[in-house]
């Protein structure tokens, strides 16, 4: 939880989707802070309502259940949805009908402002000694980074068409500390997930924008450039971790897929988990 708050401007009403999985569980907290009443959906498994909190178990899948999901709501977190390689027809349901029920309910519903958990696996296949910025093409590393391509072609869409802003967040790895050589890149503090997302919900103009989740880490793949609008500054670095994780990785298999894209085990992951 950071000591002083990313932002001092406060939503009435902020829904959380996604919020019984392991950044749902770690944002729920922290985004009391920004708001009166915190709404949170999951599929199933979340814990009851505190003060100020409110739990409305969705089915992403369900239109219905969407729409009124986002009743009274004035912006929203969307984390919801499948977050590893998984069968087809669970990425279709959750992340393509999921995704496109989230932004129709928004436009019935009056929602102008969308925080969109996306991943860095839509340029997965792109090589660790290239460097990404977010105006280069998708090379999604399944069906994972392929539906959150996807999620981020109905933002576009959505802003284009409907006038509804998204912040689009290629999250690297969201873990306590990196685990491992790749993760020195990728690696996204808590505390630098937290001012990214209040960053995203409160920059005053962002149409649609794309950026990466990142910590300020001296290895990146990723250039952020078109994103300094949002505002985002990442106070935390891997580097700190660098001995410990070289220590226990001290060589890397060059020949092995996962050590030569940017993706990792992703991109060897099958469609079946
Ligand atoms: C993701 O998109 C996953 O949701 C997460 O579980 C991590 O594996 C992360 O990417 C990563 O690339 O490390």
């Amino acid at each position: 939880m950071l000591n002083t708050p990313a932002s001092t401007l406060r939503f009435h009403r902020l829904l959380l989707t996604g919020a019984a999985g392991d950044l749902g569980r770690e944002l729920r907290p922290r985004l009391k802070g920004y708001c009166e009443v915190l709404r949170l959906s999951d599929r199933a498994d979340l814990s009851p309502a505190t003060e100020g909190e409110e739990v409305q178990i969705t089915a992403l899948e369900n239109k219905d259940q969407v729409l009124d999901l986002l009743h009274q709501v004035n912006a929203v977190v969307h984390l919801g949805g499948v977050s590893t390689e998984q069968p087809w027809e669970m990425v279709l349901a959750s992340n393509i009908a999921g995704m496109v029920n989230l932004y129709e309910a928004a436009r019935l519903q009056g929602v102008k402002r969308i925080v969109f958990a996306s991943s860095n696996h839509v340029t997965g296949f792109y090589r660790q000694d290239e460097v990404v910025n977010t105006r280069m093409p998708p090379k999604p590393d399944g069906f994972y980074g392929l539906s959150k391509a996807f999620g981020e072609d109905v933002a576009q869409m959505y802003w284009d068409r409907w006038g509804i802003e998204t912040v689009s967040i290629r999250i690297g790895s969201s873990t306590p500390e990196p685990k491992d050589r790749r993760m020195l890149a990728t690696w996204l503090s808590h505390d630098d997930l937290e001012r990214l997302v209040v960053a995203a919900l409160t920059a005053p103009i962002v149409g649609h924008s794309i950026i990466y989740g990142m910590s300020d880490n001296q290895t990146t793949w990723w250039d952020n450039t078109h994103a300094k609008h949002i505002g985002y500054r990442p106070l935390d670095s891997s580097d700190v971790f660098r001995p410990a994780v070289e220590a226990r990785q001290q060589t890397i298999d060059q020949h092995d897929p996962a050590a030569v894209y940017q993706g990792g085990a992703f991109v060897k992951a099958t469609p079946h988990g």
